[in-house]
């Protein structure tokens, strides 16, 4: 394992493997080893990089993207800050458009863990808790890569393709440095203040949208305007025919 010479505004180290299996499962071990709060691995390549739901996997070409995971330490599970993963969404949002001047476009967040350049997903974030308060922020983030492999091509996209240039890889650590900068400054910030900035770049907001509410594949099927969100991360959807925005937890948004 080797380190990355970048800057961690959480004043931990920023390792670097080629190839792993996942880096969440690194993180794992290196909570396990007593690394401190804010410690970050990114790897080159993952062989088994996983997605939120059990059987889904995270694709990517080797030393392309950017893949990652920050390790964050609380006493204990309620001090969690509420809504990390939206929080972690929004900072990935801010820090890829400030990388990226020529997207010349917002990046949105679509809830609960995606980041979309137009209609196409460039990031994904993968959040693993434990019971005694150990957190596990996983992203990945689309960035040299042209071409996706036929599974995904029609909804991924990159940076590279976003914004039509050619984007040295090694580069991804320039991008990493604003991520981990934007994501330090994301959990200082009030409840409130989330909440109303990341409406400002919520996916679908105020347009209809189909969502499956609870776990993946229950087929309990939403249809109705995104209205946004709660300040504690719920999304608001005002289903077709009721007169009160509804809350939810857990789901996601289908694309068509
Ligand atoms: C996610 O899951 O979007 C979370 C992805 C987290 C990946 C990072 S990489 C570093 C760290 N280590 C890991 O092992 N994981 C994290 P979900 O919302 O379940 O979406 C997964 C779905 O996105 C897949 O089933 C595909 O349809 C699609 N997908 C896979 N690879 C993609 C890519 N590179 N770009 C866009 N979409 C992709």
């Amino acid at each position: 394992m080797t380190s990355l010479d970048i800057h961690n505004p959480f004043d931990a180290p920023v390792y670097y493997l080629e190839t792993v299996e996942s880096t969440m499962d690194v993180s794992h071990e290196l909570a396990q080893r007593g690394e401190p709060h804010g410690t970050v691995i990114a790897a080159g390549f993952q062989k088994k990089g996983r997605g939120r739901v059990n059987g889904r996997v995270w694709l990517t070409e080797k030393n392309e993207n950017l893949l990652f995971t920050i390790l964050l330490r609380y006493h204990c599970i309620e001090n969690i800050h509420a809504a990390i993963t939206l929080r972690a969404g929004i900072a990935v949002s801010y820090a890829v458009e400030n990388y990226a001047e020529k997207l010349n476009r917002t990046v949105t967040v679509k809830w609960p863990n995606d980041i979309m350049i137009s209609n196409k997903k460039a990031a994904g974030i993968l959040c693993e808790a434990s019971s005694e308060g150990t957190v596990h922020i996983g992203i990945g983030v689309n960035f040299a890569q042209k071409e996706f492999p036929s599974s995904i091509e029609k909804k991924a996209t990159s940076i590279a393709v976003a914004a039509g240039i050619d984007i040295a890889p090694h580069e991804r650590f320039v991008l990493l440095e604003k991520i981990l900068e934007s994501f330090y400054g994301e959990l200082a910030v009030t409840q409130e203040s989330l909440k109303s900035r990341l409406e400002q770049r919520l996916y679908k907001k105020n347009e209809k949208v189909i969502f499956i509410e609870g776990a993946a594949g229950s087929g309990k099927e939403v249809t109705g305007i995104l209205c946004g969100i709660t300040e504690t991360g719920e999304l608001l959807i005002k289903a077709d025919g009721e007169q009160e925005e509804r809350s939810f937890i857990t789901g996601e948004l289908i694309l068509n």
